[in-house]
């Protein structure tokens, strides 16, 4: 089943992504790996290797300590602000601004190096953060003192340092700008991401296990409506099924290959 072995994968391929007029990719933690950030299951270097996630990654994990959930967000945060976009990102966001308009890129990923990559290379993708971004905050509850429009409301920027930071005003506590087990997807990121994936006529599934959905059922959405599905993971994933050609390789490796002739 695995390595649908087809004569010329790459030949093939661009020629189908030099034809289409859509494509959209569908990024997981392997997109970022070769920028030094862990991913989440590799088993011994992966973000849950010995933390439960439903711990860490949920309200009821923050709520029950929000120390331990906050400075772990924190040297996440530190992680990603030291990293670079690798040669994968910056593919993408060449071949995005060589073709402005075709390309959507729907990442799981809370870091900005897909953003930075574009950026850095000339906007071009439509990049969707399903998942949010770790480096933003929010409140954690609506403000105790109830909405007052006579009132300034109180601005997350001017909360008082602490783990987590709180503000002076109400003491309302700032969380993460990230989505949690649990919670639900901004609708809107959900809707265009849904549409980027009916409408694409190639979707590259880069460095995703695949586990966590609804991001997960983003590839059968794009097979069922016809797309031609192709998987770049250096292992198998719980979506392989979904793929027509499946290949094995590194991220940073297999987009400039795949990408940078088209
Ligand atoms: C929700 C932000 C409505 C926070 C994240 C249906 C079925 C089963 C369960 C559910 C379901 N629907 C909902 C659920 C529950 C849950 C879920 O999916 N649970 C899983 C664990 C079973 N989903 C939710 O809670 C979602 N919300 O559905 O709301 C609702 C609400 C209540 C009840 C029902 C419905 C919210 C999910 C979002 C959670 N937030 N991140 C943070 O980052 O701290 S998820 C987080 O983990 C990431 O964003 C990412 O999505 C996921 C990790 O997955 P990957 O990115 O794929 O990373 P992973 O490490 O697993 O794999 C890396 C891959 O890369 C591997 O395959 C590896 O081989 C490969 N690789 C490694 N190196 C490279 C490489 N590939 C290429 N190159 C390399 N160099």
């Amino acid at each position: 089943m695995r390595d649908r072995r087809y004569a010329h994968p790459f030949r093939d391929l661009r020629a189908k992504l030099r034809q289409a007029a859509s494509v959209c990719v569908l990024s997981g933690a392997g997109m970022s790996a070769e920028s030094g950030i862990p991913t989440f299951r590799d088993a011994q270097t992966g973000l849950w290797a010995n933390l439960d996630p439903m711990q860490l990654a949920s309200e009821a994990g923050f709520r029950a300590d929000p120390q331990r959930v906050w400075d772990w967000y924190q040297m996440r945060r530190d992680g990603v602000r030291q990293a670079e976009p690798n040669a994968g990102h910056v593919a993408l966001a060449r071949y995005a601004a060589r073709h402005p308009g075709r390309l959507t890129i729907l990442t799981q990923n809370v870091d900005d190096l897909h953003q930075r990559a574009a950026a850095q290379t000339g906007e071009g993708a439509r990049i969707v953060a399903l998942h949010g971004s770790i480096l933003t905050d929010r409140w954690l509850d609506a403000c105790p003192r109830g909405e007052d429009l006579m009132r300034r409301p109180c601005e997350p920027s001017r909360a008082e340092p602490g783990h987590p930071p709180r503000c002076p005003d109400c003491g309302n506590r700032l969380r993460p700008g990230v989505v949690w087990f649990g919670e639900s997807l901004d609708y809107r990121d959900l809707t265009a991401a849904e549409e980027a994936a009916s409408a694409c006529d190639v979707m590259l599934v880069v460095g995703t296990s695949g586990a966590v959905w609804p991001a997960a059922g983003l590839a059968a959405r794009a097979r069922h409506a016809g797309a031609h599905v192709v998987i770049l993971n250096t292992q198998v994933s719980e979506i392989d099924d979904e793929a027509h050609i499946v290949l094995t390789g590194s991220a940073a490796t297999l987009l400039p290959r795949l990408l940078d002739p088209l």
